[in-house]
């Protein structure tokens, strides 16, 4: 086994949406292991505290505005990191919303936004940054899905139907470019602590735990909220050369949810 299948010495990585949260922590694991680091944020104050948090870490990221849901935008931010940084190998698309609202209570409008951006841009980027890996010769996209790519919940259906849809983007392209050397695959990660699911993880006005968090703690079998660090291995994986005949799948980094009934109350 070559170890030196792991590194990402020499690679370009696009992560969207990574100043913080999920995104932040796969591209600094991603730049540890060797990669150049490419990240965008609708924001323009969030994308400079993003750098100003890579130069901490060590890490000389570059660092764009742009709204992954704009497809000229897209184009346009692709084209620039092409002349500036170089052709993508990497891409990670991570960028995503929530909107937690009863079914019959929530605007189409609010459906769309939800969908334009964790299933619309996926495609949208994708399409932006697989031309040039098809010439290069070599690609890989991951995904980054959901538990709600495989199960519902009450608040959610704008979001699952979305990450929904991504996991069978992600199919859709490896059936499509498996044969350009391109690798699609998805991260679905389970319970992670970060800005996204803050409001689910608040301690009550008496100090106890948040009820949806309890909730999570019994679901998990390793009976703990995951880490945006936790998915840094299996991105790096997916990212590497070890994984160049690892298509088309969701490897889900979930601390067994998916595989566990729950603990009984
Ligand atoms: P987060 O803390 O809410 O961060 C989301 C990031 O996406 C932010 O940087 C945000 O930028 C950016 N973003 C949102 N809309 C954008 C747009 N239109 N264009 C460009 N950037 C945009 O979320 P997270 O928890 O790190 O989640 C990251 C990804 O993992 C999402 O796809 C999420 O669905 C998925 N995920 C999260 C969990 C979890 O438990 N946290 C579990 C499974 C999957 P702004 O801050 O400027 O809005
Ligand atoms: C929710 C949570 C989840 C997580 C994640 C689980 O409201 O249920 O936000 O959707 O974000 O997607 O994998």
């Amino acid at each position: 086994m070559n170890i030196n299948a792991f590194s990402l010495k020499g690679k370009i990585a696009l992560v969207t949406g990574a100043s913080y949260g999920i995104g932040f922590a796969i591209a600094k694991g991603m730049a540890e292991c060797g990669a150049t680091i490419c990240f965008n944020d609708i924001n323009e104050e969030l994308m400079h505290k993003g750098i100003k948090a890579y130069e901490e870490a060590g890490i000389k990221a570059h660092g764009y505005v742009c709204d992954v849901t704009d497809e000229a935008a897209v184009e346009e931010l692709v084209k620039k990191i092409e002349a500036e940084v170089g052709v993508i190998d990497i891409l990670v698309n991570n960028a995503g919303i929530i909107k937690r609202i009863p079914m019959c209570e929530m605007s189409a409008a609010d459906f769309r936004k939800v969908v334009d951006v964790d299933l619309n841009a996926p495609f949208i980027v994708s399409k932006a940054v697989i031309p040039s890996m098809v010439k290069k010769g070599h690609g890989k996209i991951i995904n980054i899905c959901s538990m709600m790519s495989e199960l519902g919940r009450e608040t959610v259906s704008a979001y699952a139907a979305a990450k929904g849809g991504l996991k069978m983007l992600t199919k859709n392209i490896c059936s499509e470019f498996g044969g350009a050397n391109i690798q699609c695959n998805g991260i679905g990660p389970g319970y992670i602590a970060t800005p996204q699911t803050a409001p689910l993880r608040e301690k009550q006005a008496d100090g106890s735990r948040h009820p949806f968090d309890q909730f999570i703690i019994s679901k998990t079998p390793a009976a703990r909220w995951g880490e945006p660090e936790d998915l840094v291995g299996p991105a790096v994986f997916l990212a590497s050369d070890a994984s160049d005949f690892v298509n088309g799948h969701i490897l889900y980094v979930d601390g067994g949810i998916l595989a566990y009934i729950g603990k009984q109350p």
